[in-house]
């Protein structure tokens, strides 16, 4: 790892990324099968870090003493000089110093010629939008750029009796009729699918960063179905269709398309949808798992019961400790992580440090945040920025002064309806330990001594 591979010297907080390397992977998952993870059963082991973060990362003095550096008198060429012209070339790009922030493919998941999961660098971001460059990718079947041109939505029934008259819209039709914009997550069911395995990934990018938040803008899907004079005392499911070759299809209850919140989206931040996450036309189902947030959405068919399509009745199941199989689990329950500090970050030195994190639900509002350093003994209530929104992502920031010894930091969230974020060992007394999707268990991040982070469980 070369310098240009850490985050500017400006932050308290150094992340190291990409420092897993082939023998860190095969050690991983060695320890993960011996089962070699004791009380804190830490399985990654650090390859390679050490040195790239040696003392550069500790020299720093006290982080916020504000001492100053006398340099502030001299001139930088950045004060004395004509800068650059405006940016007329081409689309904005980030700093150059900023180049390390990134999506990544996890290593805790088997590399293949043709990936098909990108992970969010949580470490990274700030207040609660995932930027459209960073958020995370899954395709079953690779992404297209479709021609909005050519795209088409249909929307049909099961039994032609459930609706007036079958549908065909371009996207120029669908972009005349009234609009919504809205603030939402969206989490794949897999994410911090690892966990269940007890392999520690490294980073919360790797364990949490098949989540994204974005600002949507799109037609409510009910809008649609009345133009298409939906029967709703019949049609009772919606089953949305992707036009890639995944053959991606979920059923989607008819109270959440009636309730106004499920979106015919084409806008993500600001701009038209990215084509990895859809473009020109994906559905927003808030709350529930990404799964169902069809992409490349080229049909609505209503029916009167579910479909169990493959996508629902082989993947996205969980597998309970009776041998049975829970499907439709599909609204993503509520869950937070600590961004930072997370595990791969080195604290530079003891003294204040502002802990930061997530915290959503599928169910609605984040209600309140506790954040405990001592692996769950005292817990203390974070501050929530903002007000927070229904099925959306909120920041929470708690004031800490680390000790220099080593710390257990986890994060708790409650939601509107009072539900709590379980314990791992909670979680996995009611769910086993065959699961794959739908972990939504508390993270623990060990604080060393030395000022790293790591990804721990607490058994
Ligand atoms: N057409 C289509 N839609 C899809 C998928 C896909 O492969 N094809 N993947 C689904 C899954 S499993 C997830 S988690 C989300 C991911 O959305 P993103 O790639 O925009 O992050 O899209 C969903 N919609
Ligand atoms: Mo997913």
């Amino acid at each position: 790892m070369n310098q240009d591979d850490r985050q500017p010297s400006g932050r308290l907080l150094k992340a190291p990324e990409n420092f897993l390397d082939a023998d860190g992977v095969r050690r991983v998952f060695a320890e993960a099968k011996d089962g070699r993870r004791g009380f804190l059963r830490q399985a990654f082991v650090a390859a390679g870090a050490a040195g790239a973060l040696g003392g550069a990362a500790r020299v720093a003095a006290a982080p916020v003493s504000g001492d100053g550096d006398p340099a502030i008198l001299e001139l930088p060429e950045h004060s004395k000089g004509l800068g650059q012209a405006v940016v007329t070339d081409g689309y904005g790009k980030p700093s150059k110093y900023e180049a390390n922030v990134q999506r990544r493919q996890s290593p805790g998941l088997t590399q293949t010629a043709q990936a098909s999961v990108s992970f969010a660098p949580l470490q990274s971001l700030f207040g609660i939008v995932t930027p459209s460059g960073l958020h995370f990718e899954r395709h079953h079947q690779g992404w297209w750029d479709i021609d909005p041109s050519k795209h088409r939505l249909m929307v049909n029934g099961s039994d032609p009796g459930l609706l007036k008259k079958p549908l065909v819209l371009g996207m120029d039709e669908l972009m005349r009729l009234p609009s919504v914009s809205r603030f939402h997550f969206i989490e794949c069911g897999a994410n911090t699918g690892m966990e269940w395995g007890n392999v520690a990934v490294p980073t919360v990018q790797y364990s949490h960063g098949m989540l994204s938040c974005s600002e949507f803008t799109g037609v409510p899907l009910r809008v649609v179905l009345d133009m298409a004079g939906v029967d709703y005392k019949k049609a009772r499911y919606v089953l949305a269709e992707g036009a890639d070759g995944s053959s991606m299809t979920r059923t989607i209850p008819m109270e959440m398309v009636e309730s106004g919140e499920v979106l015919l989206a084409y806008g993500q931040n600001g701009e038209m949808l990215r084509p990895e996450n859809g473009y020109p036309l994906r559905l927003v189902v808030p709350g529930v798992q990404g799964v169902s947030w069809v992409k490349y959405l080229r049909r609505i068919e209503v029916g009167d019961q579910p479909w169990a399509t493959k996508d629902e009745a082989i993947h996205y199941v969980d597998l309970m400790p009776g041998g049975l199989h829970r499907q439709y689990t599909s609204i993503q329950e509520c869950k937070s992580v600590v961004t930072t500090p997370s595990g791969g970050q080195v604290l530079l030195d003891k003294g204040f440090y502002n802990i930061s994190g997530l915290a959503w639900s599928g169910r609605g509002r984040i209600q309140r945040v506790d954040v405990s350093v001592d692996g769950g003994r005292n817990w203390r209530s974070a501050r929530l920025e903002g007000t927070p929104l229904p099925k959306c992502l909120t920041r929470f920031n708690l004031d800490w002064v680390w000790d220099g010894k080593p710390a257990l930091i986890q994060s708790r969230a409650m939601d509107e309806t009072g539900f709590v974020q379980p314990a791992m060992r909670q979680l996995r007394e009611v769910r086993g330990t065959r699961s794959i999707y739908h972990n939504n268990a508390i993270q623990t991040w060990l604080v060393q001594e030395d000022g790293e982070v790591k990804n721990v469980q607490l058994s």
